[in-house]
């Protein structure tokens, strides 16, 4: 059957006419979030730590059964503010494998990002990696749940124990995954969320710091609003790391349906792992066993001597049929500028990130992402596979075009 599946890049008119992206924003019920704007609006209230963003807080503060919650207007600064709360300088461990904003929060602060490697697995920090990239400059790890998938919290914990490293957690991707049973957001010193709308819950643009340390937060709270302890009075130095009120409501309006974004994201990431889980060289990133996944990123990873094309070639296939597959995160942090020219040798310590970051890729999901669409992509990728030689050549002769018209 899939081998008589036509394809776009052999000619075929593309499956989807419109395109199918990685990171579709979800959007909760509409009447509820123009009536909570309007109420907005009524009240001339419209940022500075109005009632929506406490209302936020509490919701999330809750949820994530923390002691405390400071939402900001993005994660970037949300980890900006967090590591200079907690003391981080000199040199600080960080994985690679992640969105450019971990290491650039740090770099942006003038501490050096010393990148780390991640377990193929999990692609999560590699513990045993960390502690020999430990000097007597290093402050602190920074850990990333990537994908929602907990890093090995008690033995990063550990290690930051033993050397005395503040500890905290990049956990934007990780909004009601659970680790030991817990809900992500209460391990090492803070932790920091993003809600970005392309996250599984957005607030158009947002992040919010998560502690259960509640003189950091009071301390974030001020650096959150230009160091201003009372009216006139700065006692700190401080960013402008607010939430809008528009923000928080759409935060609100998403935390009611939260619920259906999860089981949208679970069924088509079922329908891929069924779907793939057979053809040799295809890996469908799984949550661990027992713990709970909000599924919001379905990454796959191509084994290209096994399955027969590269995950470039899928990519360009899935890209002809209209489904906007991502590279995340290609080419490595450590590949980016200023780094690349900072620490050329970055890559001889991080063999893992570099074989993920060609072979990993993120198809879309979420709620714009139907079952019927999840199973079309499904049968694209195995007609593709099943053609692989034809497909290859396809792909060579359109990649030479388009850089020809470019
Ligand atoms: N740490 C980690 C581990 C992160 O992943 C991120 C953000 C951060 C820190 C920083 O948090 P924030 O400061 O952003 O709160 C996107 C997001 O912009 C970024 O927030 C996110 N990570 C990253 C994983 O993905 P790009 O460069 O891929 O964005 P872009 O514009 O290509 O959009 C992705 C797809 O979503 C496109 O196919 C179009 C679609 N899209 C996007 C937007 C904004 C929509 O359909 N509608 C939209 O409104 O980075």
């Amino acid at each position: 059957m899939h081998s008589n599946h036509p394809l776009a890049i052999l000619g075929a008119a593309p499956v989807f006419t419109e395109p199918l992206h990685v990171g579709r924003p979800n959007i909760g019920n509409r009447a509820r979030l123009l009536e909570r704007i309007n109420d907005i609006l009524d009240r001339c209230w419209l940022t500075n730590n109005g009632p929506y963003v406490q209302a936020f807080e509490r919701r999330l503060q809750k949820y994530c059964g923390v002691a405390e919650v400071v939402a900001t207007c993005n994660g970037t600064i949300a980890l900006e503010i967090l590591m200079r709360a907690v003391g981080l300088k000199g040199e600080v461990i960080v994985p690679s494998f992640t969105f450019v904003a971990t290491a650039h929060a740090l770099q942006w602060q003038e501490i050096k990002p010393v990148f780390c490697d991640v377990d193929p697995i999990t692609h999560t920090l590699d513990p045993a990696r960390v502690e020999e990239l430990i000097t007597p400059n290093t402050t602190g790890i920074v850990g990333v749940h990537l994908w929602g998938q907990p890093c090995d919290t008690d033995a990063l914990e550990a290690i930051a124990k033993r050397h005395n490293l503040r500890m905290i957690y990049d956990a934007s991707h990780a909004l009601g995954c659970t680790h030991q049973g817990k809900r992500l957001g209460g391990f090492g010193a803070a932790e920091v969320l993003s809600f970005h709308a392309t996250k599984v819950l957005n607030t158009f643009e947002g992040g919010a710091i998560l502690t259960n340390d509640r003189a950091l937060a009071e301390q974030m709270r001020l650096m959150r609003n230009f160091g201003f302890e009372s009216k006139d009075q700065v006692t700190f130095l401080g960013s402008n790391g607010k939430m809008s009120e528009v923000s928080a409501a759409m935060g609100l309006t998403g935390f009611g349906s939260l619920d259906d974004f999860f089981d949208a994201n679970l069924r088509n990431h079922e329908i891929y792992t069924d779907g793939l889980r057979s053809h040799p060289g295809l890996r469908v990133l799984q949550a661990p066993e027992g713990e709970q996944s909000n599924h919001h990123y379905a990454v796959i990873e191509v084994n290209a001597e096994e399955a027969g094309l590269s995950r470039d070639q899928l990519v360009q296939v899935l890209e002809k049929e209209n489904v906007l597959a991502r590279r995340y995160f290609y080419p490595g942090v450590h590949r980016m500028e200023p780094y690349r020219s900072y620490q050329p040798q970055a890559h001889l310590v991080l063999p893992v990130t570099e074989a993920l970051c060609t072979s990993v890729m993120t198809i879309p999901t979420g709620q714009g992402v139907e079952a019927a669409d999840a199973h079309s992509i499904v049968k694209i990728i195995l007609s593709a596979l099943h053609r692989a030689e034809e497909v290859a050549a396809a792909c060579r002769t359109q990649g030479e075009a388009s850089a020809i018209e470019e």
